[in-house]
């Protein structure tokens, strides 16, 4: 097929739709758009490229992911390099570097510092020619790294195209690549599953992202990206400051961290710290100090590198969190999976702003690494901030007659034996029956994401299980207001809300039920891309584990988790028994209603004409057929509609002259929507 005008358009104007949507998202934390609209573009522009590969530009949004894994990478040399920073860890040292840098001009000039917060990331170098990112790497020595630009390619807050007005020949960016905490957490979970080494704090994890040789991988991952430094080449763009470089940067269309700080003297640069202290609990990234920076580029050019660091910069750690304690039992958690994670009870200690007593071991491999006993005394930190964890023990304090800990053979809570699978570093209790998997289950259906059952928690959950009221989170819909009022503590009203609130959740939707079913790996976000792409039961138990892999968002894991899951004969019964309660397994769309439509519709002829403003012709024709509907080619007396685009051709003056009725996409749409509803 030859390229038309129209179609090299069509192209730029999705790119351009695409780009806008994905910064006001991402960048601004603004949506300007739909999902569903995102994604209706997206396979637009992706159909288009697909048809006609000449049309496809570095910068388009279908390029944030490789085809096909690289099998390693390259080595690059860094045009300018990449210095570390010299660290400080009391005013005193910074009061000495301050001293240190004036001491090496001739004159004082006056001067001001950029306080910003230190992001515990991988750092990362971007090259951009004519406003397009062609290159992206990583520190590697500073000298030397590797270049990464596929991986780079899917963080999506950093722009494939500078937002410049006049392209500029050359731009290096420098930033910091980093997880987010709670993604961060989320893959040591997941790694602690597939009997992986979980990464020791976040910057382990980005830089570990980063070399994945698959950008898939990558892009599930989610990364992220602060930029902080800019080096313009080849043209006189006069910046004179740190200042102005992460405010043009955010012109740019970079995410530019927020906090930072323009501080007069060093007093403001500890205040900033001080304040950042605290401040930096709540934020949804590591940060584990400041850097201060000279403001003005002339100053910084005057003071130059030593052979490692800039002596314009320094950073200002924050302690690290860590303390000692001492491990008063050493105990093993079941959770709803069945997984046994070992764990130290320990005399409680303030960690980071919390009372801490307990910490995780991880897996009995870790408890052996360590060989951690009731009575030692250990140093416990938080891990990447959150979970508290058993870094080391301390053997020189270690009192006499302690004996190795022995994991336990046997679930201690139902004594099955446990099972630790050859290729995984988890053991696990395999027995359905398990109370505390049960209970674990019980309080996931329950929780907010997914259920939402208000006053179904641990305590309860745990009554129910006991009394032999609930052996499966379907009993919960058969519960009678007096068997639960004869539950202890608990009087009729409070039994009657809780009947109410389990009644209640049979109108949640199939995504949260999907959550609920505590399927491993699908959390709530997956849930959804699951049932927007399989919306019944019956189509995601029935789908290929290919079918469920092609959908953007799910990785092989949790294809491989779900094809599983549903092919469970325990797990099929569930599915009924809470069908029968009344539970959503489908997801209300126009798809699910087709038998309905299907007389609404059937026997209409359909012709399309022109170009959709959102629909692609064939997913026009599809939604027409769903309904019964026909589509076919050519205008005649046996045409009913005619659904009409923008740059009709002939055939619109043929319908004209046979009186055929014209619908817009829009028309279309509310048609099948008001069909759908009746
Ligand atoms: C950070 C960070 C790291 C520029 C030249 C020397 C240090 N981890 O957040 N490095 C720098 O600056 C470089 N700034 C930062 N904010």
């Amino acid at each position: 097929m030859t390229v038309t005008p129209e179609i090299v358009q069509q192209a730029t104007r999705l790119r351009e739709q695409l780009q806008k949507a994905g910064y006001a998202y991402y960048v601004l934390d603004r949506p300007i758009m739909e999902d569903e609209v995102y994604d209706r573009l997206y396979r637009q522009l992706q159909d288009i490229e697909t048809e006609y590969p000449e049309l496809v530009t570095p910068d388009s949004p279908t390029q944030r992911v490789g085809n096909k894994p690289a099998s390693k990478f390259t080595s690059v040399k860094h045009n300018i390099p990449l210095y570390s920073l010299e660290n400080a860890f009391s005013s005193e040292e910074l009061a000495k570097w301050e001293l240190r840098w004036q001491k090496q001009l001739e004159d004082v000039p006056e001067f001001d510092y950029v306080g910003e917060l230190k992001i515990d990331g991988s750092a990362i170098a971007l090259t951009y020619e004519n406003g397009i990112l062609v290159r992206g790497a990583t520190r590697g020595d500073g000298v030397t790294g590797e270049e990464i630009t596929q991986n780079i390619k899917t963080i999506r807050t950093i722009p494939l195209k500078l937002n410049l007005d006049n392209p500029l020949p050359r731009v290096e960016v420098r930033g910091e690549a980093f997880l987010p905490l709670d993604v961060f957490e989320k893959i040591n979970q997941e790694r602690t599953k597939a009997g992986e080494a979980l990464f020791a704090n976040p910057r382990n994890a980005a830089a570990g992202t980063l070399r994945q040789l698959d950008s898939q991988i990558v892009r599930d991952r989610q990364l992220n990206f602060f930029a902080y430094t800019l080096h313009i080449e080849g043209v006189d763009k006069k910046v004179d400051t740190q200042w102005e470089s992460l405010e043009l940067l955010q012109q740019m269309g970079f995410l530019v961290n927020p906090n930072r700080k323009l501080c007069q003297s060093l007093a403001e640069v500890e205040d900033y710290f001080q304040y950042w202290d605290t401040g930096r609990k709540s934020l949804p990234y590591m940060t584990d100090g400041v850097v201060v920076k000279l403001n003005n580029y002339r100053l910084q050019q005057q003071l130059g590198f030593t052979q490692k660091f800039p002596r314009w910069a320094i950073a200002l750690k924050y302690p690290a969190v860590e303390t000692p304690t001492v491990v008063k039992d050493i105990i093993v958690n079941v959770g709803r999976t069945g997984a046994v994670t070992p764990m130290a009870i320990m005399q409680p200690v303030q960690l980071a702003g919390t009372t801490v007593q307990r910490a995780t071991l991880h897996n009995s491999d870790r408890v052996a690494e360590l060989d951690i006993r009731v009575n030692d005394t250990v140093i416990i930190r938080k891990a990447g901030e959150i979970i508290p964890e058993v870094v080391r023990v301390l053997p020189e304090l270690r009192p006499p007659d302690t004996v190795p800990y022995q994991m336990p053979t046997n679930c201690p809570e139902c004594g099955s034996d446990l099972v630790r699978p050859e290729d995984e570093a988890v053991t696990r209790c395999i027995n359905n029956s398990c109370p505390a998997i049960l209970r674990g289950s019980i309080i996931h259906w329950a929780s907010r994401n997914a259920l939402d059952i208000r006053g179904l928690g641990e305590r309860i959950a745990i009554l129910l299980i006991e009394s032999n009221l609930v052996t499966s989170v379907a009993d919960l819909y058969s519960l009678t207001t007096a068997q639960i009022a004869s539950l202890e503590r608990m009087g009729t009203k409070s039994a009657e809300n809780l009947v109410r609130a389990i009644a209640d959740s049979k109108n949640q939707t199939y995504d949260r039920v999907l959550y609920g079913l505590g399927i491993r790996y699908v959390g709530s976000v997956n849930a959804k891309i699951l049932a927007e792409n399989f919306t019944s039961i019956e189509k995601l138990s029935q789908a290929s584990f290919e079918s469920i892999e092609a959908v953007y968002g799910i990785g092989k894991e949790i294809a491989q988790s779900v094809f599983e899951w549903v092919r469970i004969p325990t797990n099929q019964t569930l599915i009924q028994q809470l069908q029968a309660a009344g539970l959503q397994f489908s997801q209300a769309t126009l798809d699910n209603d087709a038998t309905q439509s299907n007389q609404l519709l059937s026997s209409k002829t359909f012709v399309i004409t022109g170009t959709l403003p959102n629909l692609k012709r064939n997913e026009a024709k599809n939604l027409i057929e769903q309904a019964g509907g026909k589509v076919t080619s050519t205008i005649s007396n046996q045409t009913d509609y005619l659904l009409l685009g923008e740059n009709a051709g002939s055939k619109l003056a043929k319908a004209q002259k046979l009186g055929i009725t014209q619908l817009s996409e829009a028309e279309l749409l509310d048609l099948l929507s008001s069909k759908q509803s009746k």
